[in-house]
């Protein structure tokens, strides 16, 4: 798995939304504001005053339109003009789309669109001035497109021009080049036309207020992220970016769609079907697309998007999806024997190990709900997502019997991966339920019985393992030897951890479970020690354990419970005194203090090496010993720490055998 990708698909994660308007560090300057109005008074009539309280609605609360007025909301003027753009797509009257930012941070996004109507409107303004200065007015105009706007898009560009220092904004239409400026959301510059043109399309170039966003610094990588999502869920638009600060340019244009978001998801991994499965329909004027590809990891990445809107909550088109992705599964396996009759179904699980998946609708009135407001609402959605994919899946898979017989293979292996998991599991709690008779028999248990003073050795080898049973002191000291290098639990299913004989034993050892079903209350012992040689294979044995340790028992490095044994490099004798030291550098300043003459040095190479009294005093005795603690200062750091270090890239993972004391803290001295 690599790094990469899983920053990608975080990135990806990111909601649009956020659930707290976030209004720090914004000032509104109220009194101005009502000054504004007042003076406007007596020359415009009611509706003007109406159209000037809703923008200025908009400025004292921005975070009920556009969700923060930090970065998020910043970029989200950028994505509001372009849903605009990508709403003339989808009606087929644009192709392309372009956004620059300029040097001062101003954005300038063109468009091949219609034009926003420029005719005069009943109340004797242009179409254009009214759509820029009235709340949700775009849509009254020209109500033909195919509007999919919703939740906190499409509150429409007046929302921008309000929550702008400045607005420009020229429109290409009936054969004329129409321009007209703004400044927080008060004209400027009536409309004047200004040339002729054949074109037609749209420039809106605003300037977000300083005075309302508490960040004003365009991100190129996010808006990067985003016109690229936009442009696989809009397939055949083209949309440039271009950043004038750094010269930095992008065009993205994806012929394949959502087919090309999944190749695109899929990039790093080894692929089961090359090619996505992609199915589509419409019912009840709900468009949905479906783009599939299965990859040889264990993650299931789904993705949904209703109208372009990340639904990260998922909801009924989910919900759809996967009953019908189960259901066909398991017919077609049934059917053709893939599943013997007397094994059981796949569960939803089973079917969408390694799958990636993007989920598109568009739908015309959307309900979002829940905490974030992108989970699908609609009932009726569920079942037309059902019978779109079950009719798209049982075409694909009779008409494709290979690759659905790979499919439906790994289903199968998932399967029984859970089931011998789910033994293992039941496995391990009895034994724990019989206590000590059942403790495996490698282990030797020390005599008190309060886990409060007791401590269990992970030794690396037989005959260190040997040589600390006897150094031990038998009663708080458990030692447990273990053998050879145990498994890679990052690239392991659940079923294969439980079938590691090493690991088995440490899970019944320890007795708090494993995973979900952890207990810290049942651990047996206050401290776990990795005791490992002094050398690459000992780091590697290290790590492997701490990973295991990590990703199944997180909860016994988060409380501390977790040691690495510093075991001496050097034994230094003169005449009968010795000394123990624990690093080149140490044992460099002790020869000088001692003068080398006399001194006979002993490099220890493996624990082996050293007498059961020897292994006691340099690194078992409480009174004399060091040793590093395992400590999680912070556990999302050190998840992507292990992301690198399990990952299939080499050279960070030597880094870290040969630097762990990045994570370890020294104590217990
Ligand atoms: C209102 C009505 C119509 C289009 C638009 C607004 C529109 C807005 C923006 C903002 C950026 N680019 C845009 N392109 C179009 C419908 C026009 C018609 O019916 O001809």
């Amino acid at each position: 798995m690599s790094t990469e990708n899983t920053m990608e698909e975080l990135l990806l994660n990111q909601q649009e939304l956020e659930s707290e308007p976030d209004t720090e560090g914004v000032s509104i300057n109220l009194d101005e504001a009502s000054a504004e109005v007042s003076a406007v008074e007596g020359s415009y009539g009611a509706e003007q005053i109406q159209v000037l309280e809703g923008l200025e609605a908009v400025r004292k609360r921005p975070g009920m339109y556009i969700g923060s007025t930090s970065e998020r909301g910043l970029h989200h003027l950028v994505y509001e003009v372009v849903d605009n753009s990508i709403d003339e797509a989808l009606a087929g009257y644009c192709s392309d789309v372009r956004v620059t930012i300029h040097q001062d941070n101003s954005i300038t996004v063109v468009d091949n669109g219609r034009g926003i109507p420029v005719d005069l409107h009943e109340t004797g303004k242009p179409a254009l001035e009214v759509v820029l200065t009235v709340l949700h007015a775009g849509g009254k105009f020209g109500g033909d497109g195919y509007k999919v706007s919703g939740g906190l898009h499409g509150v429409g560009v007046s929302v921008v021009n309000a929550l702008s220092e400045y607005m420009d904004v020229e429109v290409k239409r009936d054969g004329k080049i129409h321009q007209m400026s703004f400044s927080r959301g008060v004209t400027t510059k009536e409309m004047t036309i200004v040339g002729t043109t054949e074109e037609t399309g749209t420039k809106v170039h605003f300037m977000p207020d300083k005075e309302i966003f508490s960040v004003t610094t365009y991100s190129y990588e996010t808006l990067k992220h985003r016109l690229r999502e936009l442009s696989f869920l809009n397939h055949g638009i083209t949309i440039h970016l271009e950043d004038e600060r750094t010269a930095a340019s992008e065009s993205f244009h994806f012929e394949g769609g959502i087919s090309s978001f999944v190749e695109y998801l899929n990039r790093k991994k080894e692929v089961i079907n090359a090619k996505p499965i992609y199915f589509n329909g419409t019912k009840d004027d709900i468009v949905v697309e479906i783009a599939l590809q299965y990859n040889d990891s264990y993650q299931e990445n789904i993705y949904s998007f209703v109208n372009n809107i990340n639904t990260e909550e998922g909801g009924t088109h989910l919900a759809g999806f996967k009953i019908a992705l189960t259901r066909a599964a398991n017919d077609y396996a049934k059917k053709n024997n893939i599943l013997k009759s007397n094994q059981g179904n796949f569960s939803g699980e089973d079917i969408r190990e390694g799958l990636t998946c993007v989920i598109s609708l568009k739908i015309r009135e959307p309900q979002f709900e829940g905490q974030t407001k992108t989970k699908l609402g609609n009932s009726e959605v569920r079942g037309i997502v059902d019978s779109i994919v079950s009719e798209g899946l049982n075409e694909f898979f009779e008409e494709n019997p290979d690759t659905t017989k790979k499919i439906l293979e790994k289903a199968v292996m998932a399967s029984r991966a859970r089931e011998a998991a789910r033994k293992a599991r039941e496995l391990t709690r009895r034994k724990n339920a019989l206590e000590v008779s059942s403790l495996p028999g490698k282990l030797a248990d020390c005599s008190v019985k309060d886990p409060e003073h007791c401590e269990i050795y992970i030794v690396e080898g037989d005959s260190a393992g040997g040589s600390a049973k006897q150094g031990r002191d038998r009663k708080f000291q458990a030692i447990l030897p273990i053998r050879g290098k145990i498994l890679n639990v990052e690239k392991a299913r659940l079923d294969k951890i439980y079938a590691n004989a090493e690991i088995r034993t440490m899970i019944t050892a320890f007795g708090s479970g494993i995973g979900e079903e952890f207990d810290l209350s049942k651990l047996r012992y206050n401290k776990i020690v990795i005791m490992t040689d002094a050398d690459v294979d000992g780091a590697h044995i290290r790590t492997l354990l701490l990973t295991f340790l990590y990703r199944y028992m997180r909860p016994l490095v988060e409380h501390g419970h977790v040691y690495i044994a510093q075991p001496p490099l050097f034994k230094i004798s003169k005449g009968k005194k010795v000394w123990y030291t624990y690093s080149d550098d140490e044992q460099n300043e002790k020869l000088n203090e001692l003068g080398r003459e006399g001194c006979n040095v002993q490099r220890y190479k493996g624990l082996g090496e050293m007498n059961p009294e020897q292994l006691w005093e340099t690194t078992m005795n409480p009174e004399t010993r060091t040793m590093l603690r395992v400590n999680m200062e912070d556990a999302e750091a050190a998840d992507e720490l292990f992301n690198i270090l399990m990952g299939d890239k080499v050279e960070p993972r030597r880094q870290f055998i040969e630097e762990h004391a990045q994570y370890v803290r020294n104590l217990d001295i």
